[in-house]
């Protein structure tokens, strides 16, 4: 007896062995030479008539577009994921290919049918929930960055380096240049911080109300930059004073899709062109809704990458050394007490790596307590 299943089987096979006569068939051969050399059509690319754009905002499955290289004034594309993407994340940053109507008319809606392999990748662990998996998911924040910008107050408030030293450990992990963006340099001066961070050749800028940006604008021009900071270290002010659109430009993202003003969790702005500058002048990516970088998804040795004042010094460790406080011969006390690097920045590795694994606090130190490694320093 042949069941309904067995009987599709069957007629499967049947299906597949036709199939297979025809792709054999010696008559197809002659009528149609060459057959073999074209392309056969399932790795012909898709969506041939596909065009460029770069994610700027994204909101509720609403998807802000614009022509990677077009002027300013080209209206913006608003668009959903294709089907076909699966369980792809798109992201602000991400170079995609739209198809559909990608006018940019009002109503119009494009389909992202592409997503090009990403240049970097610039994640973080949220630490929403800390209790629940789903709390400690890994997140993409932006794709394709080539600077992260980190934003810290020189004073009011206080330099936080846990929290730079975070962003630094993120960038490298990404694969992204950082800078250090030190805002208020009217209330106090950066020596603290760069004697901090004296062994690493680490770039900065100073800003002040009442000096011109030129420094930070030569260093954004043609690149996009990922900008990140505690609350209060002056970002929105900074952000207002590099691109005088800001708040139209994200009130305008940011009411697409059902209308409501709501908020996102990154955002890209296009610089304004510089009078004798080059074509790109740079794109900034607001992180509003980005207020740690959890690092969860970061292995112990990547971790050391945010580190490189400490890397040389774990060379004499023993094998499988975690260099927490707690290996007797992880020899980085060692070079600590030679004067090689700095003993606040060992305890600051220290503090990531016991966030990381559960066992310290996996909040940022000025949070839980006010001390920070230059405080009393
Ligand atoms: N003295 C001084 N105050 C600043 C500077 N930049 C921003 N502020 C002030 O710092 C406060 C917080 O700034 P804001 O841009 O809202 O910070 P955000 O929370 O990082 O976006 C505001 O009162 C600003 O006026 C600066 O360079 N010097
Ligand atoms: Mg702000």
């Amino acid at each position: 007896m042949v069941g309904d299943g067995d009987r599709k089987e069957l007629t499967r096979r049947r299906g597949a062995l036709a199939t297979k006569r025809r792709e054999y068939d010696e008559d197809d051969v002659r009528v149609r030479p060459g057959k073999s050399s074209r392309p056969r059509t399932r790795t012909r690319p898709r969506h041939a008539d596909a065009v460029d754009g770069f994610v700027i905002a994204v909101d509720r499955g609403r998807y802000t577009c614009v022509p990677p290289d077009a002027d300013p004034d080209t209206p913006l594309v608003t668009a959903m994921r294709a089907r076909e993407l699966g369980r792809k994340s798109v992201v602000v940053g991400d170079r995609v290919g739209l198809v559909g109507d990608t006018s940019g008319a009002a109503g119009a809606l494009a389909r992202i049918v592409r997503i090009a392999e990403r240049r970097s990748v610039l994640r973080r662990t949220a630490d929403d929930d800390e209790t629940t998996a789903e709390g400690r998911l890994e997140r993409v924040v932006v794709a394709n960055a080539d600077q992260l910008v980190i934003v810290s107050a020189l004073a009011d408030p206080p330099p936080r380096t846990g929290f730079i030293d975070r962003c630094l450990v993120a960038a490298y992990d990404a694969d992204i240049e950082p800078l250090l963006c030190l805002t208020k340099a009217d209330l106090a001066g950066p020596e603290q911080v760069l004697g901090y961070y004296a062994e690493l050749e680490l770039p900065y800028v100073l800003i002040e109300p009442d000096a011109d940006l030129d420094a930070l604008r030569d260093l954004l021009a043609g690149r996009v930059s990922v900008m990140v900071g505690h609350s209060g270290v002056g970002k929105s002010t900074l952000v207002n004073r590099l691109v005088p659109d800001a708040d139209r430009a994200v009130g305008v993202v940011s009411a697409i899709g059902r209308g409501r003003h709501t908020s996102t969790s990154a955002v890209a702005l296009r610089l304004p062109p510089r009078p004798g500058g080059g074509a790109d002048a740079g794109w900034i990516v607001d992180t509003p809704g980005v207020r740690s970088f959890g690092l969860a998804h970061v292995s112990a040795d990547s971790l050391l990458h945010g580190f490189p004042d400490l890397v040389e010094g774990t060379v004499d460790c023993p094998v499988n050394c975690q260099h927490t406080a707690e290996e007797a011969d992880c020899a980085l006390d060692a070079w600590v007490a030679a004067g090689r690097a700095d003993a606040r920045r060992l305890a600051s590795y220290r503090r990531l790596l016991a966030s990381r694994s559960g066992e310290g606090d996996a909040r940022e130190p000025d949070q839980r307590n006010p001390g920070d490694p230059l405080e009393g320093s």
